[in-house]
Protein backbone atom coordinates (compact mmCIF):
# COMPACT_ATOMS: atom_id res chain seq x y z
CA UNK A 1 0.00 0.00 0.00
CA UNK A 2 1.35 3.89 -0.93
CA UNK A 3 0.31 6.58 1.34
CA UNK A 4 1.59 10.47 0.05
CA UNK A 5 0.94 12.87 3.05
CA UNK A 6 0.78 16.31 1.59
CA UNK A 7 2.03 18.64 4.32
CA UNK A 8 3.54 22.33 4.90
CA UNK A 9 5.65 20.48 7.73
CA UNK A 10 6.87 17.35 6.56
CA UNK A 11 9.65 17.31 9.80
CA UNK A 12 6.98 16.55 12.10
CA UNK A 13 6.51 13.15 9.99
CA UNK A 14 10.29 12.03 10.15
CA UNK A 15 10.54 10.88 13.45
CA UNK A 16 7.29 8.75 13.70
CA UNK A 17 7.94 7.41 10.75
CA UNK A 18 10.88 5.70 11.58
CA UNK A 19 9.89 4.49 14.84
CA UNK A 20 8.26 1.13 15.91
CA UNK A 21 6.26 -0.80 13.93
CA UNK A 22 4.96 1.72 11.23
CA UNK A 23 8.95 2.07 11.19
CA UNK A 24 9.49 -1.71 10.65
CA UNK A 25 6.57 -1.85 8.34
CA UNK A 26 8.16 0.94 6.06
CA UNK A 27 11.39 -0.81 6.26
CA UNK A 28 10.16 -4.61 5.01
CA UNK A 29 8.02 -3.23 2.14
CA UNK A 30 4.55 -3.53 3.20
CA UNK A 31 3.90 -0.15 3.10
CA UNK A 32 5.68 2.69 1.10
CA UNK A 33 5.18 6.69 2.78
CA UNK A 34 5.73 9.59 0.66
CA UNK A 35 5.96 13.00 2.05
CA UNK A 36 5.48 15.77 -0.21
CA UNK A 37 6.16 19.44 1.24
CA UNK A 38 3.66 21.51 -0.32
CA UNK A 39 5.71 24.75 -0.44
CA UNK A 40 8.08 22.92 -3.11
CA UNK A 41 4.20 23.34 -5.60
CA UNK A 42 4.07 26.99 -4.60
CA UNK A 43 5.48 29.91 -6.82
CA UNK A 44 6.55 33.13 -6.27
CA UNK A 45 9.87 34.48 -4.89
CA UNK A 46 8.28 33.92 -1.15
CA UNK A 47 7.08 30.42 -2.20
CA UNK A 48 3.81 31.24 -0.27
CA UNK A 49 0.95 28.63 0.69
CA UNK A 50 -1.50 30.96 2.22
CA UNK A 51 -3.52 33.89 1.83
CA UNK A 52 -5.76 36.43 3.31
CA UNK A 53 -9.54 35.23 3.35
CA UNK A 54 -12.11 37.11 0.75
CA UNK A 55 -14.26 38.53 2.67
CA UNK A 56 -12.29 39.54 5.78
CA UNK A 57 -11.85 38.10 9.33
CA UNK A 58 -9.14 36.94 11.54
CA UNK A 59 -6.37 34.20 9.91
CA UNK A 60 -4.75 32.82 6.81
CA UNK A 61 -6.36 30.22 4.53
CA UNK A 62 -4.21 27.61 2.30
CA UNK A 63 -3.99 28.99 -1.33
CA UNK A 64 -5.49 26.52 -3.22
CA UNK A 65 -2.95 26.38 -6.66
CA UNK A 66 0.39 24.70 -4.46
CA UNK A 67 -2.41 22.24 -2.56
CA UNK A 68 -3.92 21.51 -6.66
CA UNK A 69 -0.66 21.39 -8.20
CA UNK A 70 0.55 18.81 -4.95
CA UNK A 71 -2.61 16.47 -5.63
CA UNK A 72 -2.40 17.00 -9.17
CA UNK A 73 0.92 15.24 -9.23
CA UNK A 74 -0.09 12.65 -6.96
CA UNK A 75 -2.78 11.89 -9.29
CA UNK A 76 -0.93 12.15 -12.65
CA UNK A 77 0.98 8.92 -11.34
CA UNK A 78 -1.94 7.25 -10.23
CA UNK A 79 -5.20 8.52 -11.26
CA UNK A 80 -7.11 5.34 -8.72
CA UNK A 81 -6.03 7.40 -5.77
CA UNK A 82 -7.99 8.11 -3.14
CA UNK A 83 -7.43 11.99 -1.62
CA UNK A 84 -8.60 12.21 1.70
CA UNK A 85 -8.31 15.87 3.59
CA UNK A 86 -8.27 16.07 7.60
CA UNK A 87 -10.02 18.81 8.31
CA UNK A 88 -12.07 19.36 11.36
CA UNK A 89 -15.12 19.00 9.17
CA UNK A 90 -14.39 15.85 8.32
CA UNK A 91 -16.45 12.48 8.84
CA UNK A 92 -14.75 10.96 12.28
CA UNK A 93 -12.32 8.58 12.13
CA UNK A 94 -13.65 5.00 12.95
CA UNK A 95 -11.92 1.68 13.05
CA UNK A 96 -14.64 0.72 10.30
CA UNK A 97 -12.59 3.99 8.04
CA UNK A 98 -9.50 2.57 8.67
CA UNK A 99 -10.43 -1.14 7.72
CA UNK A 100 -12.09 0.63 4.33
CA UNK A 101 -8.64 2.49 4.07
CA UNK A 102 -6.50 -0.73 4.47
CA UNK A 103 -8.44 -2.26 1.66
CA UNK A 104 -7.16 0.88 -0.89
CA UNK A 105 -4.17 0.15 -2.82
CA UNK A 106 -3.07 4.15 -2.72
CA UNK A 107 -3.77 7.09 -0.24
CA UNK A 108 -3.11 10.57 -0.34
CA UNK A 109 -3.71 12.46 3.47
CA UNK A 110 -3.54 16.52 3.00
CA UNK A 111 -2.99 18.21 5.83
CA UNK A 112 -4.63 21.33 6.06
CA UNK A 113 -2.68 24.35 8.62
CA UNK A 114 -4.28 27.90 9.09
CA UNK A 115 -7.66 28.19 9.02
CA UNK A 116 -8.57 26.00 6.58
CA UNK A 117 -7.74 25.27 3.06
CA UNK A 118 -10.05 27.25 0.03
CA UNK A 119 -13.29 26.02 -0.13
CA UNK A 120 -12.44 25.46 -3.76
CA UNK A 121 -9.63 22.26 -2.98
CA UNK A 122 -12.86 20.62 -0.71
CA UNK A 123 -14.89 20.75 -3.40
CA UNK A 124 -13.08 19.80 -6.86
CA UNK A 125 -9.93 18.16 -5.96
CA UNK A 126 -11.02 15.88 -2.81
CA UNK A 127 -12.66 12.62 -2.28
CA UNK A 128 -13.11 12.40 0.92
CA UNK A 129 -12.53 14.55 4.32
CA UNK A 130 -11.84 13.33 7.97
CA UNK A 131 -11.52 14.12 11.57
CA UNK A 132 -10.02 12.40 13.99
CA UNK A 133 -12.45 13.98 17.20
CA UNK A 134 -14.07 16.86 18.66
CA UNK A 135 -10.84 18.84 19.84
CA UNK A 136 -9.08 21.53 18.17
CA UNK A 137 -5.62 20.71 16.67
CA UNK A 138 -3.63 22.99 15.24
CA UNK A 139 -3.10 20.98 11.82
CA UNK A 140 -4.07 18.57 10.10
CA UNK A 141 -0.75 16.51 10.31
CA UNK A 142 -1.05 15.03 13.67
CA UNK A 143 -4.53 13.66 12.39
CA UNK A 144 -2.46 12.37 9.19
CA UNK A 145 -0.21 10.28 11.28
CA UNK A 146 -3.06 8.81 13.36
CA UNK A 147 -4.90 7.29 9.99
CA UNK A 148 -2.00 6.48 8.87
CA UNK A 149 -1.09 4.41 12.24
CA UNK A 150 -3.95 2.60 12.26
CA UNK A 151 -4.50 1.94 8.81
CA UNK A 152 -0.64 0.61 8.26
CA UNK A 153 -1.08 -1.81 11.27
CA UNK A 154 -4.33 -4.17 9.20
CA UNK A 155 -2.14 -4.38 5.86
CA UNK A 156 -1.28 -7.74 5.93
CA UNK A 157 1.90 -8.92 7.43
CA UNK A 158 2.63 -5.87 9.67
CA UNK A 159 1.32 -7.36 12.58
CA UNK A 160 2.95 -10.58 14.05
CA UNK A 161 0.78 -13.43 14.38
CA UNK A 162 1.28 -12.53 18.05
CA UNK A 163 -0.58 -9.09 17.68
CA UNK A 164 -3.49 -10.43 15.22
CA UNK A 165 -6.04 -8.07 14.78
CA UNK A 166 -9.20 -11.14 14.89
CA UNK A 167 -9.93 -10.07 18.55
CA UNK A 168 -9.80 -6.88 19.59
CA UNK A 169 -10.99 -3.89 21.14
CA UNK A 170 -13.74 -2.03 19.03
CA UNK A 171 -13.91 -5.01 16.85
CA UNK A 172 -15.84 -7.17 19.00
CA UNK A 173 -17.39 -3.77 20.05
CA UNK A 174 -16.38 -3.84 23.56
CA UNK A 175 -13.60 -2.72 25.83
CA UNK A 176 -10.29 -4.88 26.39
CA UNK A 177 -10.60 -7.46 29.85
CA UNK A 178 -7.63 -6.41 32.65
CA UNK A 179 -3.89 -7.27 31.78
CA UNK A 180 -1.71 -8.34 34.04
CA UNK A 181 2.11 -9.69 33.62
CA UNK A 182 5.04 -10.35 36.69
CA UNK A 183 5.59 -9.56 39.18
CA UNK A 184 2.62 -11.74 41.15
CA UNK A 185 2.13 -9.22 43.78
CA UNK A 186 3.28 -5.05 42.97
CA UNK A 187 3.48 -3.39 45.74
CA UNK A 188 1.41 -5.15 47.86
CA UNK A 189 -1.30 -5.80 44.96
CA UNK A 190 -1.93 -9.26 43.51
CA UNK A 191 -2.54 -10.62 40.31
CA UNK A 192 -6.44 -11.53 40.44
CA UNK A 193 -6.07 -15.83 41.64
CA UNK A 194 -7.75 -17.37 38.27
CA UNK A 195 -5.05 -16.07 36.14
CA UNK A 196 -3.17 -17.99 37.75
CA UNK A 197 -4.77 -20.89 37.85
CA UNK A 198 -4.00 -22.58 34.60
CA UNK A 199 -7.95 -22.98 34.31
CA UNK A 200 -8.39 -21.91 30.38
CA UNK A 201 -11.67 -22.11 29.98
CA UNK A 202 -12.32 -20.05 33.53
CA UNK A 203 -10.08 -17.58 32.31
CA UNK A 204 -11.64 -17.07 29.36
CA UNK A 205 -15.08 -16.20 31.08
CA UNK A 206 -13.55 -14.57 33.23
CA UNK A 207 -12.03 -11.99 30.60
CA UNK A 208 -15.44 -11.56 29.03
CA UNK A 209 -16.86 -10.57 32.21
CA UNK A 210 -14.61 -8.23 32.83
CA UNK A 211 -14.92 -6.69 28.96
CA UNK A 212 -18.84 -7.15 29.59
CA UNK A 213 -18.33 -5.15 32.91
CA UNK A 214 -16.07 -2.37 31.53
CA UNK A 215 -17.29 -1.74 28.61
CA UNK A 216 -21.25 -1.59 30.70
CA UNK A 217 -19.16 1.40 33.45
CA UNK A 218 -16.99 2.88 30.63
CA UNK A 219 -18.58 2.90 27.13
CA UNK A 220 -22.58 2.58 27.84
CA UNK A 221 -22.76 3.46 24.11
CA UNK A 222 -20.61 0.76 22.71
CA UNK A 223 -22.98 -1.74 24.79
CA UNK A 224 -26.14 -0.29 23.25
CA UNK A 225 -24.69 -1.15 19.78
CA UNK A 226 -23.47 -4.50 20.08
CA UNK A 227 -26.34 -7.27 20.57
CA UNK A 228 -25.60 -9.16 23.70
CA UNK A 229 -25.89 -13.38 23.18
CA UNK A 230 -27.47 -15.08 25.88
CA UNK A 231 -23.86 -16.20 27.43
CA UNK A 232 -23.01 -13.06 27.59
CA UNK A 233 -26.15 -11.72 29.06
CA UNK A 234 -25.79 -14.31 31.58
CA UNK A 235 -21.97 -13.41 32.30
CA UNK A 236 -22.55 -9.46 32.51
CA UNK A 237 -25.99 -10.43 34.85
CA UNK A 238 -23.75 -12.52 37.24
CA UNK A 239 -20.78 -9.47 37.14
CA UNK A 240 -23.53 -6.61 38.49
CA UNK A 241 -24.85 -9.18 40.74
CA UNK A 242 -21.48 -9.77 42.35
CA UNK A 243 -21.20 -5.96 42.11
CA UNK A 244 -23.96 -5.06 43.82
CA UNK A 245 -22.79 -7.70 46.50
CA UNK A 246 -19.72 -5.96 47.15
C1 LIG B 1 -9.74 28.58 15.59
C2 LIG B 1 -9.92 27.70 14.43
N1 LIG B 1 -11.18 27.07 14.22
C3 LIG B 1 -12.36 27.50 14.80
C4 LIG B 1 -12.71 26.58 15.94
C5 LIG B 1 -11.27 26.26 13.08
C6 LIG B 1 -10.12 25.36 12.92
C7 LIG B 1 -9.36 25.43 11.77
C8 LIG B 1 -8.27 24.60 11.60
C9 LIG B 1 -9.78 24.42 13.89
C10 LIG B 1 -8.70 23.59 13.71
C11 LIG B 1 -7.93 23.68 12.58
C12 LIG B 1 -6.77 22.78 12.38
N2 LIG B 1 -7.17 21.37 12.55
C13 LIG B 1 -7.13 20.49 11.56
O1 LIG B 1 -6.67 20.81 10.48
C14 LIG B 1 -7.62 19.15 11.78
C15 LIG B 1 -8.27 18.56 12.92
C16 LIG B 1 -8.62 19.07 14.21
O2 LIG B 1 -8.37 20.23 14.59
N3 LIG B 1 -9.29 18.22 15.07
C17 LIG B 1 -9.60 16.95 14.76
N4 LIG B 1 -9.28 16.43 13.58
C18 LIG B 1 -8.63 17.23 12.68
S1 LIG B 1 -8.19 16.76 11.15
C19 LIG B 1 -7.52 18.22 10.77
Amino acid sequence: MIIDILTIFPGMMAGPLQESIIGKAIARELIEVQVTNIRDYASGPHRTTDDRPFGGGSGMVMKPEPLAAAIASVRAADPSVRVILLSPQGRIFKQEIAFELSRLPHVCLVCGRYEGVDERIRNHYVDDEISIGDYVLTGGELPALTVLDAVARLVPGVLGSDESIAEESFVGGLLEYPHYTRPEIYEGHRVPEILLSGNHAAIRRWRRQQSLLRTRQRRPDLLKEEILGSEDRKLLAEAIQRERED
